[in-house]
């Protein structure tokens, strides 16, 4: 009998670091849709396909640039959520991008530098991994704005699991979001 003992001590440690770290995970997920407020050209739309039905984009506009150009304007959406527990956050956005010159959003937290948000994925929802960012407990704001046109956001998340990778559409947590 004495011989299991050991090995199962092990065992239960392990689960027990385990489900503590899952217990530390905090994910902050909030719909395109849960700004507290918009500017133009930055606009709200639905979607069947969409998270809560509905998402925010920079409409194509005409003629689409087909060089790196520079936006428009500085249409962007903001919003304000609560973070339960400082650590270092992964930003993750479900996105849907036009073409490679419609690829991408600046990303601006509370008053950290400007970064962006991109990747090669054209024409569907998908998920694209943004900066990182260390956090104190408490309220923070970040701007999703307008860099290239025909660029769309379904949902974003902030993790401070950073080897999480998203799949699909993540479940709101509206605990975490301030409206
Ligand atoms: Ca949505």
């Amino acid at each position: 009998m004495r011989r299991y003992i050991t090995p199962l001590l092990i065992a239960a440690l392990v689960v027990t670091l385990i489900t503590m770290a899952w217990a530390a995970t905090v994910k902050i997920v909030i719909e395109g849709e849960d700004y507290v407020s918009i500017k133009p050209s930055m606009a709200k739309a639905t979607s069947e396909q969409a998270s809560g039905k509905a998402y925010v984009h920079v409409p194509i506009r005409r003629p689409h640039a087909v060089t790196e150009t520079g936006p428009a304007d500085t249409g962007n959406c903001v919003y304000k959520f609560k973070v339960p527990a400082a650590g270092t956050y992964q930003l993750w956005a479900l996105v849907n991008y036009f073409d490679g010159c419609g690829n991408s959003f600046f990303t601006i937290m509370d008053t950290m530098p400007s970064t962006y948000i991109t990747d090669g994925t054209y024409g569907r929802w998908h998920w694209v991994k943004g900066a990182k960012y260390t956090l104190t407990a408490g309220q923070h704001t970040i701007r999703f704005q307008y860099r290239e046109d025909g660029a769309k956001l379904d949902q974003f998340m902030l993790i401070n699991n950073t080897r999480y990778v998203p799949t699909r559409a993540e479940v709101r947590t509206p605990a975490y979001i301030i409206k």
